[in-house]
């Protein structure tokens, strides 16, 4: 058997860590793993790498890119009978899907911030192209605002390191400057930490920072960073399953899974 990957830009932590275990996953079951990833993440992109996965004739498709609604309701219409699970897509979406509980994520690491009595601060989102970045975006809001808060500044970057230090420095540079920051994920929240060192400021104490994923290398970083942990190896493995399972035959209701997330409390937030 053949498994189809559509992936986000493995060049970033999470989406490399998800194929990681996709792939291992599948080897362990004799399945061969094609990768696709598309430059362009538009419909366009999508459309053609998904054409150019069912010319290979693979037996199931996971789907991780950032995906609105219609633009994963026609890329599951277009894979036909070969089933097909999204794992960047909002729960609204009406396809098999398995993902991470994003309000909860965002929620999590707001709260954390406003029980260590934090009143200032400042969102790093992720680019607005992404339906996760959004959702973190949005549950970051609702908690603050159900604090009677709203955040003292806000910017968003394109997940990498280099966005975050550049975002970070605006964020700082604000005449009030926040006393913690929420990031939407742990390469940007690196930047963010640089930015800090370079403004004298120490983390924690005069700053705290969470980021979002835990990736392997998040609890390396100085200071160990407190952060969202997405189970990336269960999400991997159990998508694999979900193929498998669809391609043995019984279940063919559409299934739509909500992954839990966790905070983890590292050294970078007081
Ligand atoms: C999401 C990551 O949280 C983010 O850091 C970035 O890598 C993004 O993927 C790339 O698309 S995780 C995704 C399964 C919502």
């Amino acid at each position: 058997k053949t498994l189809g990957l559509l992936t986000s830009d493995l060049a970033l932590h999470a989406p490399s860590q998800i194929a990681s275990a996709v792939k291992s996953r599948a080897t362990q079951s004799g399945v061969n793993v094609i990768i696709s990833m598309p430059e362009e993440l538009d419909a366009r992109g999508c459309t053609a790498a998904l054409q150019d996965l069912l010319a290979q004739r693979v037996d199931g498709l996971l789907v991780n890119v950032p995906l609105d609604d219609e633009q994963a309701e026609a890329l599951s219409a277009l894979a036909g009978p070969v089933p097909v699970l999204f794992l960047d897509v909002s729960e609204t979406a009406v396809v098999n899907s398995l993902i991470f509980d994003a309000d909860q994520g965002a929620r999590l690491g707001a709260a954390h911030l406003l029980g260590q009595g934090h009143l200032r601060i400042a969102l790093l989102g992720g680019p607005q192209t992404s339906v996760s970045a959004r959702a973190r975006m949005s549950g970051w809001l609702a908690a603050l605002e159900e604090s009677g808060l709203s955040p003292c500044g806000c910017e968003y970057g394109d997940w990498s390191a280099a966005s975050g230090y550049e975002k970070g420095h605006l964020l700082l540079a604000a005449d009030t400057p926040p006393q913690a920051i929420l990031v939407a994920n742990d390469q940007m929240a690196l930047g963010v930490i640089r930015v800090c060192a370079e403004r004298g400021l120490t983390v924690p104490g005069q700053i705290s920072v969470v980021g979002y994923d835990d990736t392997a290398d998040s609890a390396w970083y100085s200071p160990p960073l407190t952060t969202i942990h997405q189970a990336f190896k269960i999400a991997g493995e159990r998508s694999v399953e979900w193929i498998l399972a669809r391609l043995s035959g019984e279940d063919t209701a559409m299934s739509q899974t909500l992954l839990p997330v966790t905070l983890v409390e590292r050294a970078s937030t007081s």
